[in-house]
Protein backbone atom coordinates (compact mmCIF):
# COMPACT_ATOMS: atom_id res chain seq x y z
CA UNK A 1 0.00 0.00 0.00
CA UNK A 2 1.80 3.00 -1.12
CA UNK A 3 1.89 6.12 1.69
CA UNK A 4 -1.15 8.79 1.32
CA UNK A 5 0.33 12.34 0.20
CA UNK A 6 -2.00 14.87 1.65
CA UNK A 7 -2.86 18.63 0.24
CA UNK A 8 -0.37 19.61 3.50
CA UNK A 9 1.63 17.75 6.29
CA UNK A 10 1.83 20.06 9.48
CA UNK A 11 5.63 20.69 9.63
CA UNK A 12 6.95 19.71 13.37
CA UNK A 13 10.22 20.83 15.21
CA UNK A 14 12.41 18.62 17.27
CA UNK A 15 10.49 17.67 20.09
CA UNK A 16 13.60 18.00 22.31
CA UNK A 17 13.41 21.90 21.59
CA UNK A 18 9.76 21.68 23.06
CA UNK A 19 11.23 20.60 26.16
CA UNK A 20 12.64 23.37 27.29
CA UNK A 21 9.35 25.80 27.04
CA UNK A 22 7.52 22.91 29.00
CA UNK A 23 9.67 22.96 31.67
CA UNK A 24 9.17 26.60 32.05
CA UNK A 25 5.18 26.27 31.72
CA UNK A 26 5.13 23.34 34.80
CA UNK A 27 7.66 25.62 36.58
CA UNK A 28 5.47 28.56 36.64
CA UNK A 29 2.01 27.31 36.64
CA UNK A 30 0.89 30.04 34.15
CA UNK A 31 -0.74 28.43 31.28
CA UNK A 32 -2.17 31.43 29.64
CA UNK A 33 -3.89 34.75 30.09
CA UNK A 34 -1.43 36.34 28.45
CA UNK A 35 1.62 34.65 30.11
CA UNK A 36 5.27 35.10 29.71
CA UNK A 37 5.64 32.82 26.21
CA UNK A 38 2.99 34.84 24.67
CA UNK A 39 4.55 38.03 25.20
CA UNK A 40 7.38 36.07 24.14
CA UNK A 41 6.19 35.21 20.96
CA UNK A 42 4.38 38.61 20.03
CA UNK A 43 7.56 40.23 19.91
CA UNK A 44 9.39 37.65 18.11
CA UNK A 45 6.73 37.73 15.76
CA UNK A 46 6.74 41.52 14.95
CA UNK A 47 10.85 41.68 14.99
CA UNK A 48 10.06 38.04 12.24
CA UNK A 49 7.52 39.73 10.25
CA UNK A 50 8.74 43.26 10.10
CA UNK A 51 5.24 44.39 11.85
CA UNK A 52 4.59 47.03 14.60
CA UNK A 53 2.18 45.48 16.85
CA UNK A 54 0.79 42.00 16.61
CA UNK A 55 -2.32 40.34 19.46
CA UNK A 56 -1.88 36.49 19.31
CA UNK A 57 -5.19 34.50 19.09
CA UNK A 58 -6.30 30.86 19.51
CA UNK A 59 -7.11 30.69 16.10
CA UNK A 60 -7.57 32.41 12.96
CA UNK A 61 -11.29 33.04 12.65
CA UNK A 62 -11.59 34.46 16.35
CA UNK A 63 -9.02 36.25 14.99
CA UNK A 64 -11.05 37.52 12.31
CA UNK A 65 -14.23 37.92 14.23
CA UNK A 66 -12.43 40.73 16.78
CA UNK A 67 -10.84 42.40 13.73
CA UNK A 68 -14.30 43.07 12.20
CA UNK A 69 -15.37 43.73 16.31
CA UNK A 70 -12.88 46.01 17.11
CA UNK A 71 -13.42 48.58 13.42
CA UNK A 72 -17.19 48.58 15.16
CA UNK A 73 -18.79 48.20 12.01
CA UNK A 74 -22.98 48.03 11.04
CA UNK A 75 -24.12 47.00 7.61
CA UNK A 76 -22.39 45.23 4.36
CA UNK A 77 -18.76 44.06 4.06
CA UNK A 78 -17.50 43.62 0.51
CA UNK A 79 -15.43 40.35 0.10
CA UNK A 80 -14.46 37.15 -1.89
CA UNK A 81 -16.66 34.32 -2.65
CA UNK A 82 -12.82 32.40 -3.55
CA UNK A 83 -11.58 31.70 0.01
CA UNK A 84 -12.39 29.49 3.01
CA UNK A 85 -15.59 29.98 4.62
CA UNK A 86 -14.33 31.56 7.96
CA UNK A 87 -13.96 34.60 5.95
CA UNK A 88 -17.64 35.14 5.60
CA UNK A 89 -18.92 33.35 8.76
CA UNK A 90 -16.81 36.12 10.49
CA UNK A 91 -18.60 38.77 8.83
CA UNK A 92 -21.92 37.12 9.49
CA UNK A 93 -21.07 36.21 13.53
CA UNK A 94 -20.52 40.24 13.92
CA UNK A 95 -24.71 40.39 12.64
CA UNK A 96 -22.83 42.20 9.27
CA UNK A 97 -23.79 41.24 5.91
CA UNK A 98 -21.37 39.77 3.58
CA UNK A 99 -21.58 40.71 -0.33
CA UNK A 100 -19.64 39.18 -2.59
CA UNK A 101 -17.63 40.68 -5.26
CA UNK A 102 -15.85 39.08 -8.13
CA UNK A 103 -11.92 38.18 -8.27
CA UNK A 104 -9.49 39.39 -10.71
CA UNK A 105 -8.70 35.82 -13.44
CA UNK A 106 -4.98 35.95 -12.81
CA UNK A 107 -4.62 36.79 -9.04
CA UNK A 108 -7.67 35.28 -7.94
CA UNK A 109 -7.95 37.73 -5.47
CA UNK A 110 -10.46 40.85 -4.66
CA UNK A 111 -11.12 42.50 -8.59
CA UNK A 112 -11.18 46.66 -7.30
CA UNK A 113 -13.54 47.73 -9.70
CA UNK A 114 -15.97 44.66 -8.90
CA UNK A 115 -15.97 45.81 -5.60
CA UNK A 116 -16.23 49.33 -5.95
CA UNK A 117 -19.48 48.56 -8.35
CA UNK A 118 -20.79 47.09 -4.99
CA UNK A 119 -20.00 50.24 -2.60
CA UNK A 120 -23.46 51.77 -1.35
CA UNK A 121 -24.54 53.75 1.84
CA UNK A 122 -24.59 50.00 3.69
CA UNK A 123 -21.03 49.72 3.21
CA UNK A 124 -18.90 49.32 6.13
CA UNK A 125 -15.62 48.17 5.32
CA UNK A 126 -13.74 46.06 2.18
CA UNK A 127 -12.58 42.61 3.48
CA UNK A 128 -10.09 41.07 0.89
CA UNK A 129 -8.02 37.64 1.05
CA UNK A 130 -4.84 37.61 -0.22
CA UNK A 131 -5.41 33.98 -1.37
CA UNK A 132 -2.63 31.16 -1.27
CA UNK A 133 -0.19 34.77 -0.13
CA UNK A 134 -0.15 36.45 -3.57
CA UNK A 135 -1.05 39.71 -2.81
CA UNK A 136 -4.04 41.75 -3.78
CA UNK A 137 -4.31 44.58 -5.40
CA UNK A 138 -3.30 46.71 -2.24
CA UNK A 139 -2.92 50.26 -3.29
CA UNK A 140 -6.26 50.15 -5.50
CA UNK A 141 -8.01 49.30 -2.24
CA UNK A 142 -6.31 51.27 0.02
CA UNK A 143 -7.59 54.46 -2.34
CA UNK A 144 -10.75 52.76 -2.53
CA UNK A 145 -11.35 52.84 0.97
CA UNK A 146 -9.87 56.10 1.54
CA UNK A 147 -12.28 57.81 -1.14
CA UNK A 148 -15.40 56.02 0.21
CA UNK A 149 -14.49 56.50 3.87
CA UNK A 150 -14.38 52.38 4.21
CA UNK A 151 -12.02 50.45 6.68
CA UNK A 152 -10.05 47.18 5.03
CA UNK A 153 -9.28 44.64 6.61
CA UNK A 154 -7.53 41.73 5.35
CA UNK A 155 -7.84 37.78 5.76
CA UNK A 156 -3.98 37.32 5.72
CA UNK A 157 -4.81 33.73 6.94
CA UNK A 158 -2.42 32.63 3.46
CA UNK A 159 -0.18 35.27 4.13
CA UNK A 160 2.56 34.46 6.48
CA UNK A 161 5.97 35.49 5.79
CA UNK A 162 5.22 37.43 2.44
CA UNK A 163 7.32 40.45 1.23
CA UNK A 164 6.30 43.09 -1.56
CA UNK A 165 9.41 44.83 -2.31
CA UNK A 166 11.54 43.72 1.16
CA UNK A 167 8.19 44.76 3.52
CA UNK A 168 5.33 42.51 4.62
CA UNK A 169 2.26 42.29 3.20
CA UNK A 170 1.23 42.71 6.36
CA UNK A 171 1.50 46.15 6.74
CA UNK A 172 -1.56 46.73 4.52
CA UNK A 173 -4.43 47.86 5.76
CA UNK A 174 -6.40 48.89 9.05
CA UNK A 175 -5.81 45.72 10.32
CA UNK A 176 -4.37 42.01 9.23
CA UNK A 177 -5.37 38.62 10.43
CA UNK A 178 -3.14 35.63 10.39
CA UNK A 179 -4.29 31.96 11.36
CA UNK A 180 -1.43 29.36 12.16
CA UNK A 181 -3.46 26.55 11.77
CA UNK A 182 -1.42 23.23 11.69
CA UNK A 183 -2.27 23.77 7.61
CA UNK A 184 -0.35 26.83 7.33
CA UNK A 185 2.83 27.53 6.40
CA UNK A 186 3.39 28.51 10.28
CA UNK A 187 1.63 26.73 12.63
CA UNK A 188 0.86 26.46 16.95
CA UNK A 189 -1.03 23.53 16.15
CA UNK A 190 -4.31 26.05 16.30
CA UNK A 191 -3.78 30.04 16.76
CA UNK A 192 -3.89 33.17 14.80
CA UNK A 193 -3.53 36.81 14.97
CA UNK A 194 -4.06 40.27 14.17
CA UNK A 195 -1.59 42.92 12.78
CA UNK A 196 -2.18 46.46 13.93
CA UNK A 197 -0.99 49.69 13.77
CA UNK A 198 -1.07 51.76 16.81
CA UNK A 199 -0.43 50.73 20.86
CA UNK A 200 -4.17 51.98 20.95
CA UNK A 201 -5.42 49.28 18.68
CA UNK A 202 -3.47 46.57 20.15
CA UNK A 203 -4.96 47.68 23.47
CA UNK A 204 -8.49 47.74 22.22
CA UNK A 205 -7.82 44.04 20.30
CA UNK A 206 -6.58 42.37 23.66
CA UNK A 207 -9.05 43.39 25.34
CA UNK A 208 -11.78 42.17 23.21
CA UNK A 209 -9.50 38.81 23.08
CA UNK A 210 -10.54 38.63 26.96
CA UNK A 211 -13.84 39.45 27.58
CA UNK A 212 -13.44 43.46 27.39
CA UNK A 213 -11.89 43.69 30.79
CA UNK A 214 -10.37 47.01 31.49
CA UNK A 215 -9.63 45.95 35.15
CA UNK A 216 -11.05 43.48 38.00
CA UNK A 217 -14.36 45.43 38.22
CA UNK A 218 -14.60 46.47 34.65
CA UNK A 219 -15.88 44.99 31.65
CA UNK A 220 -15.81 47.67 28.91
CA UNK A 221 -17.27 46.15 26.00
CA UNK A 222 -18.71 42.33 25.32
CA UNK A 223 -15.37 40.34 24.46
CA UNK A 224 -14.82 36.97 23.72
CA UNK A 225 -12.03 34.66 24.19
CA UNK A 226 -9.56 34.17 22.07
CA UNK A 227 -6.56 34.19 23.87
CA UNK A 228 -3.95 32.09 23.14
CA UNK A 229 -2.60 29.46 25.41
CA UNK A 230 1.10 29.41 26.93
CA UNK A 231 1.45 25.70 25.25
CA UNK A 232 0.36 26.69 21.61
CA UNK A 233 3.06 30.32 22.68
CA UNK A 234 5.62 27.49 22.96
CA UNK A 235 5.00 25.69 19.69
CA UNK A 236 5.43 29.19 18.03
CA UNK A 237 8.68 29.77 19.61
CA UNK A 238 10.12 26.55 18.46
CA UNK A 239 8.52 26.67 14.95
CA UNK A 240 9.85 29.96 14.38
CA UNK A 241 12.94 28.88 14.75
CA UNK A 242 12.73 26.80 11.34
CA UNK A 243 10.20 28.60 9.48
CA UNK A 244 12.45 29.74 6.82
CA UNK A 245 13.66 25.92 6.19
CA UNK A 246 10.35 24.92 5.44
CA UNK A 247 10.04 27.69 3.60
CA UNK A 248 12.99 27.10 1.32
CA UNK A 249 11.85 23.78 1.13
CA UNK A 250 8.46 24.52 -0.32
CA UNK A 251 10.13 26.86 -3.05
CA UNK A 252 11.94 23.71 -3.77
CA UNK A 253 8.88 21.92 -4.52
CA UNK A 254 7.37 24.49 -6.14
CA UNK A 255 9.75 24.98 -8.59
CA UNK A 256 10.45 21.01 -9.16
CA UNK A 257 6.33 20.92 -9.87
CA UNK A 258 6.32 24.58 -12.38
CA UNK A 259 9.17 22.71 -14.14
CA UNK A 260 7.51 19.41 -14.54
CA UNK A 261 4.04 20.86 -15.59
CA UNK A 262 5.33 22.83 -18.76
CA UNK A 263 5.61 19.39 -20.29
CA UNK A 264 2.17 18.55 -19.88
CA UNK A 265 -0.26 20.78 -21.80
CA UNK A 266 -3.85 22.05 -20.04
CA UNK A 267 -2.43 22.20 -16.51
CA UNK A 268 -1.58 25.61 -15.70
CA UNK A 269 0.07 26.61 -12.36
CA UNK A 270 -0.91 29.94 -10.89
CA UNK A 271 1.47 32.33 -12.11
CA UNK A 272 4.26 33.23 -9.06
CA UNK A 273 2.78 36.57 -7.31
CA UNK A 274 5.47 39.30 -8.00
CA UNK A 275 6.64 39.39 -4.51
CA UNK A 276 10.50 39.66 -3.09
CA UNK A 277 9.95 37.12 -0.45
CA UNK A 278 6.84 34.12 -1.18
CA UNK A 279 5.87 31.69 1.16
CA UNK A 280 4.71 28.87 -1.10
CA UNK A 281 1.68 28.43 0.90
CA UNK A 282 0.09 26.51 -1.53
CA UNK A 283 0.06 25.26 -5.28
CA UNK A 284 -3.17 26.47 -7.06
CA UNK A 285 -3.07 24.87 -10.74
CA UNK A 286 -6.22 25.53 -13.04
CA UNK A 287 -7.39 22.61 -15.09
CA UNK A 288 -8.19 23.71 -18.85
CA UNK A 289 -10.15 22.00 -21.37
CA UNK A 290 -6.57 20.82 -22.96
CA UNK A 291 -5.52 19.18 -20.28
CA UNK A 292 -8.52 16.87 -21.40
CA UNK A 293 -10.03 15.98 -18.11
CA UNK A 294 -12.16 18.05 -15.93
CA UNK A 295 -10.72 19.05 -12.33
CA UNK A 296 -13.01 17.01 -10.52
CA UNK A 297 -11.74 14.01 -13.13
CA UNK A 298 -8.17 14.91 -11.89
CA UNK A 299 -9.03 15.26 -8.55
CA UNK A 300 -10.45 11.42 -8.46
CA UNK A 301 -7.55 9.90 -10.54
CA UNK A 302 -4.82 11.34 -8.03
CA UNK A 303 -7.22 10.12 -4.79
CA UNK A 304 -7.34 6.91 -6.89
CA UNK A 305 -3.33 7.02 -6.59
CA UNK A 306 -2.99 7.60 -2.94
CA UNK A 307 -2.84 11.69 -3.53
CA UNK A 308 -4.78 14.10 -1.59
CA UNK A 309 -5.11 17.38 -3.26
CA UNK A 310 -7.71 19.78 -2.39
CA UNK A 311 -10.47 22.04 -4.47
CA UNK A 312 -9.36 25.14 -2.41
CA UNK A 313 -12.08 26.45 -3.02
CA UNK A 314 -14.81 24.92 -4.06
CA UNK A 315 -17.82 25.33 -3.79
CA UNK A 316 -17.79 29.33 -3.33
CA UNK A 317 -19.28 30.51 -0.68
CA UNK A 318 -21.76 31.78 -2.52
CA UNK A 319 -23.09 27.96 -2.99
CA UNK A 320 -22.63 27.33 0.63
CA UNK A 321 -26.43 27.45 2.03
CA UNK A 322 -25.41 29.49 4.88
CA UNK A 323 -24.39 32.47 2.47
CA UNK A 324 -26.61 31.43 -0.73
CA UNK A 325 -29.03 34.32 0.70
CA UNK A 326 -26.18 36.93 0.17
CA UNK A 327 -25.90 39.75 -2.42
CA UNK A 328 -23.20 38.99 -5.08
CA UNK A 329 -22.44 41.16 -8.09
CA UNK A 330 -21.70 38.77 -11.25
CA UNK A 331 -19.09 36.18 -10.40
CA UNK A 332 -17.54 34.76 -13.36
CA UNK A 333 -14.06 34.67 -12.71
CA UNK A 334 -14.97 33.57 -9.31
CA UNK A 335 -17.30 30.81 -11.06
CA UNK A 336 -14.62 29.61 -13.41
CA UNK A 337 -11.51 29.56 -10.61
CA UNK A 338 -14.16 27.45 -8.64
CA UNK A 339 -14.55 25.24 -11.51
CA UNK A 340 -10.72 24.97 -12.55
CA UNK A 341 -8.58 25.34 -9.35
CA UNK A 342 -6.94 22.33 -8.13
CA UNK A 343 -4.31 22.39 -5.15
CA UNK A 344 -1.57 19.72 -5.22
CA UNK A 345 0.14 18.20 -1.86
CA UNK A 346 3.15 21.20 -0.85
CA UNK A 347 5.03 21.20 2.17
CA UNK A 348 8.65 21.07 3.98
CA UNK A 349 8.22 17.42 4.53
CA UNK A 350 8.04 16.56 0.72
CA UNK A 351 10.61 14.32 -0.31
CA UNK A 352 11.99 14.12 -3.61
CA UNK A 353 10.34 10.39 -4.45
CA UNK A 354 6.74 12.15 -3.34
CA UNK A 355 7.24 15.16 -5.91
CA UNK A 356 7.92 12.42 -8.52
CA UNK A 357 5.67 10.86 -7.45
CA UNK A 358 2.85 13.28 -8.24
CA UNK A 359 4.30 14.21 -11.48
CA UNK A 360 4.80 10.85 -12.35
CA UNK A 361 0.72 10.40 -11.45
CA UNK A 362 0.15 13.75 -13.89
CA UNK A 363 1.65 12.30 -16.65
CA UNK A 364 0.06 9.36 -16.34
CA UNK A 365 -3.57 10.76 -15.83
CA UNK A 366 -2.99 12.88 -18.76
CA UNK A 367 -1.93 9.75 -20.78
CA UNK A 368 -4.35 7.18 -20.06
CA UNK A 369 -7.14 9.70 -19.15
CA UNK A 370 -8.36 7.89 -15.79
N1 LIG B 1 -9.34 32.66 6.33
C1 LIG B 1 -8.80 31.89 5.38
C2 LIG B 1 -8.57 32.45 4.02
C3 LIG B 1 -8.45 30.56 5.66
O1 LIG B 1 -7.93 29.78 4.71
C4 LIG B 1 -8.67 30.06 6.97
C5 LIG B 1 -8.38 28.68 7.28
C6 LIG B 1 -9.21 30.93 7.94
C7 LIG B 1 -9.54 32.23 7.58
C8 LIG B 1 -9.50 30.50 9.33
O2 LIG B 1 -8.33 30.26 10.09
P1 LIG B 1 -8.38 29.17 11.32
O3 LIG B 1 -9.55 29.51 12.16
O4 LIG B 1 -8.48 27.78 10.70
O5 LIG B 1 -7.07 29.40 12.03
C9 LIG B 1 -8.18 23.68 6.40
C10 LIG B 1 -7.92 24.36 7.72
O6 LIG B 1 -8.65 23.78 8.79
C11 LIG B 1 -8.16 25.83 7.72
O7 LIG B 1 -7.38 26.37 8.76
C12 LIG B 1 -7.70 26.49 6.43
N2 LIG B 1 -8.03 27.88 6.36
C13 LIG B 1 -8.33 25.78 5.24
C14 LIG B 1 -7.90 26.38 3.92
O8 LIG B 1 -7.91 24.44 5.25
P2 LIG B 1 -9.62 21.65 5.72
O9 LIG B 1 -11.03 21.30 6.00
O10 LIG B 1 -9.12 21.58 4.35
O11 LIG B 1 -8.61 20.83 6.70
P3 LIG B 1 -8.30 19.30 6.75
O12 LIG B 1 -8.46 18.85 8.14
O13 LIG B 1 -9.03 18.56 5.68
O14 LIG B 1 -6.73 19.29 6.43
C15 LIG B 1 -6.19 19.24 5.11
C16 LIG B 1 -5.10 18.18 5.09
O15 LIG B 1 -4.04 18.56 5.93
C17 LIG B 1 -5.53 16.81 5.54
O16 LIG B 1 -5.98 16.06 4.44
C18 LIG B 1 -4.28 16.21 6.13
C19 LIG B 1 -3.48 17.40 6.56
N3 LIG B 1 -3.48 17.61 8.01
C20 LIG B 1 -4.46 18.38 8.60
C21 LIG B 1 -4.47 18.57 9.96
C22 LIG B 1 -5.53 19.40 10.62
C23 LIG B 1 -2.52 17.01 8.78
O17 LIG B 1 -1.63 16.30 8.24
N4 LIG B 1 -2.50 17.21 10.13
C24 LIG B 1 -3.43 17.98 10.76
O18 LIG B 1 -3.38 18.15 12.00
O19 LIG B 1 -9.45 23.12 6.31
Amino acid sequence: MTEPLYVTRPSLPPLEELQPYLERIWASHTLTNGGPLHQELEAALCDYLGVPYISLFNNGTIALMTALQVMGLRGEVITTPFTFVATANAIVWNGLTPVFADVDPHSLNLDPSSVEACISERTAAILPVHCYGAPCAVEELAQLGHRHGLPVIYDAAHAFGVQQQQRSLLQHGDLAVLSFHATKVFNTFEGGAIVSHSAEMKARIDRLKNFGYVSEEEVSEPGLNGKMSELNAAVGLVQLRHVDAAIAARGQVDAQYRDALAAIPGLDPQPLPAVSRHNYSYFPLRVRPAFGLSRDALGAALKRRGIFGRRYFHPLLTEFSAHAGAAAAALPHAQSAGAEVFCLPIHGGMRAEDIQRVIEALHDIQRSGA
